[in-house]
């Protein structure tokens, strides 16, 4: 897969070369690209924003520099993914979606936004999402683009070693949040781990695990059970 970030902090993404996904990288399964919009600017001040149109707090960012460093970067089979909190919530089955994907290129804006005709003009050229991680507000695009990013690129073959820890994980499969986990010591600071797990039966510790995967969806997100 190749992954492009058009962003005006490329540093937000240095992490990106380390662990899973730095790996991926040096693999060759990841083809990952950030740049810098200011590159994109052909003033003194490389301005990427300006006042909104109609009065308002805040700036917006220009559509020029957004043209030119998509029209370079953007290829037909492209997803133009533009994370916003006006956007349509980030779930685990979008990232199964993305990660079938050839082409991600995330637009990552600052301030109040990108200039509306960005998106409208795009739309007309390739698939474009709005993408909002939840309903709390962030800075900018940057982190949400990287919680998209590794949620996605997890799921590209050959990205996590063992293929078998993807199935059981909280919003995969049968939609519960994930069991409590324990290792060794069986006794750490007088807490005990719990008998069921050291007793070698296998069905009981299935029924056990499922049991607090109800009690947990309960708990922390009865939302999950009402589905
Ligand atoms: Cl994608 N962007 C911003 N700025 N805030 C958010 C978000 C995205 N998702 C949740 N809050």
């Amino acid at each position: 897969m190749r992954v492009d970030i058009v962003t005006i902090f490329p540093a937000f993404f240095d992490v990106l070369d380390v662990s899973l996904i730095g790996k991926a990288r040096d693999r060759g399964i990841l083809e990952l690209n950030v740049h810098d919009l200011r590159d994109w600017t052909h003033d003194r001040h490389r301005t990427v924003d300006d006042t909104p149109y109609g009065g308002g707090a805040g700036m917006v960012m220009k559509p020029e520099p957004w043209g030119e460093v998509l029209d370079e970067i953007l290829t037909d089979d492209a997803v133009l993914i533009v994370p916003s909190p006006a956007g349509e919530r980030f779930s685990q089955p979008l990232a199964r979606e993305l990660a079938e994907e050839q082409h991600l290129v995330f637009a990552c804006g600052r301030y109040e936004g990108i200039d509306q005709r960005v998106v409208d003009y795009y739309s007309g050229r390739v698939r474009v999402r709005l993408v909002s991680l939840g309903d709390y507000v962030l800075n900018g695009g940057e982190v949400a683009a990287m919680a998209v990013i590794e949620a996605v690129s997890r799921l590209i073959p050959g990205v996590v070693g063992n293929p078998d820890s993807l199935v059981e994980e909280s919003h995969e499969g049968d939609g519960l949040l994930e069991y409590p986990s324990y290792t060794k010591p069986a006794f750490w600071r007088d807490l005990a781990v719990p008998e069921i797990l050291l007793s070698g039966n296998h069905a009981a510790i299935a029924a056990w695990r499922h049991d607090q995967q109800l009690e947990r969806t309960r708990a922390h997100r009865p939302d999950l059970l009402a589905e």
